[in-house]
């Protein structure tokens, strides 16, 4: 059946905010407690989706979660009305209240894993979100992910929405960050490509600076819930080395699309090993595997953590060219623009580069990759969707006016304390449900 892949993008929230939360993620500890520009932030990743939609992709919008989490200050014994909840975690626990406003959300690469239906056992599109163990600010996501995922793709008879795997080391799960489809045609059966950090049963080489946040036992849990086939489905172990050099994800040293992976030579353990499986398994399906490489000689992985290189959207357009979507810091590398430059010349499948302003996500780790949810959907499952959700003139608009509304243009880690941020974040996700058609998604509204 006729199928696309449609782009979720996550709206970046009023919280947005820099608090070094994520070791391991070089950007994010580089840049702790410097002053974000929420209003910045989230009008940079909504001319991102506009212009994607008006390039004629199908581009979806996710909304943020409720932030400050007046639940978690709860649950680590917090009492009183929710401003004096805040305000004394802001005296006696600041980092839990970071925890708890961080806007991470937006990244919805690690909101969920997603199948699409011709992979799957029972022909629905499945989802699990992720339970994001590794981090206490995003291991509070899963469970109002998972609202406003069944809020938006709410028939069961065609979307499965699982709950989160159990949020404990063995079975961390990031996402999608860490998952990639391929297929000749979005609506064909494909292969389930899972990459994982370390295994916690199996042994075999770990990371020894920074952690290694997603497990194979979650990866082949969620290719089980999923009821991939095993001729279908390659798992992979991103090389230890390049977490430790600040390779968090996988999508910051790789992204595939259909038919082709773009990737670091340093990315996978036995990496050759990885490109004959794939290619094995994709030929058994009628498609031809190509690995675009880029080597280290050219692009180093520093270059690439810091460039955020392959943290690109692979793009393909109605005429089958594909377009990669970098974010601006790819231009400020030499080398990484001199490789950009280059793919004119050499015989590549990327037709096109579209350089992004991310630059407030970016100084949090988070690039174009890591802001959209992929799902593929055919033309029946794209008709069940929420229709609010879809970018177009009218929600842009909509959104932009929004934004203007509600957020601030400035947001220190001081600002974290002040107990009109509760207020003005509400407001703000109150009117949005309301924009999006969401109902009440939100532990405040209920
Ligand atoms: O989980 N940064 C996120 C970035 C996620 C990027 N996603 C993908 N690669 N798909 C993370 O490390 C930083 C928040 C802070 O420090 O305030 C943060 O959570």
């Amino acid at each position: 059946m006729q199928a696309t892949e449609a782009n979720f993008d996550g709206l970046v929230g009023p919280t947005h905010n820099y608090a070094g939360l994520s070791f391991g993620n070089v950007a994010s500890r580089s840049n702790e407690k410097s002053t974000a520009n929420p209003k910045a932030a989230a009008k940079q990743g909504l001319r991102k989706m506009k212009q994607l939609a008006d390039l004629g992709f199908h581009q979806g919008v996710l909304p943020p979660l409720e932030r400050p989490s007046i639940q978690l200050l709860r649950d680590v014994g917090f009492t009183g009305d929710d401003a004096t909840v805040v305000s004394r975690a802001a005296r006696e626990a600041p980092e839990l209240l970071a925890a708890a406003s961080s806007a991470s959300a937006m990244w919805t690469a690690n909101a969920a894993t997603v199948s699409p239906s011709a992979d799957t056992a029972d022909g629905r599109v499945h989802f699990t979100p992720a339970n994001l163990a590794a981090k206490l600010h995003r291991a509070i996501e899963h469970g109002e992910t998972r609202r406003s995922l069944a809020a938006i793709f709410a028939d069961e008879s065609r979307f499965c929405i699982h709950h989160a795997l159990p949020g404990t080391p063995a079975l961390g799960d990031e996402g999608a960050a860490n998952h990639t489809r391929f297929a000749r045609e979005y609506g064909e059966k494909g292969v389930e490509f899972f990459v994982y950090g370390k295994s916690e049963y199996g042994g075999g080489p770990q990371p020894q600076r920074y952690p290694a946040r997603q497990t194979l036992e979650a990866s082949r849990a969620v290719a089980r819930l999923h009821g991939l086939a095993d001729e279908a489905t390659v798992f992979a172990q991103q090389s230890p080395d390049v977490i430790d050099a600040g390779v968090f994800h996988n999508d910051v040293i790789a992204v595939g699309n259909r038919t082709t992976l773009f990737c670091h030579e340093r990315a996978f353990v036995d990496q050759h090993a990885v490109y004959d499986a794939l290619r094995a398994k994709l030929d058994a399906q009628g498609a031809a595997f190509t690995a675009l490489e880029v080597p280290a000689s050219e692009v180093s992985v520093e270059d690439a953590v810091s460039s955020y290189l392959f943290n690109s959207q692979l793009l393909s357009r109605a005429d089958g060219r594909q377009v990669l979507v970098v974010p601006q810091e790819c231009r400020e590398n030499a080398r990484v623009a001199a490789y950009l430059d280059s793919l004119g010349g050499r015989k590549t499948p990327i037709d096109e580069v579209l350089v992004f302003d991310l630059r407030e996500s970016m100084k949090n780790g988070g690039g174009p990759a890591c802001l959209r949810l992929r799902v593929v959907l055919n033309v029946a499952e794209r008709a069940a969707v929420n229709p609010r959700v879809w970018m177009n003139d009218t929600l842009f608009t909509q959104l932009d006016a929004w934004i203007d509304r509600h957020y601030r243009d400035r947001l220190a880690p001081a600002d974290l304390a002040d107990p009109k941020l509760l207020g003005e974040s509400r407001a703000a996700l109150d009117e949005l449900t309301t924009l999006l058609g969401l109902g009440s998604v939100y532990d405040f509204q209920r």
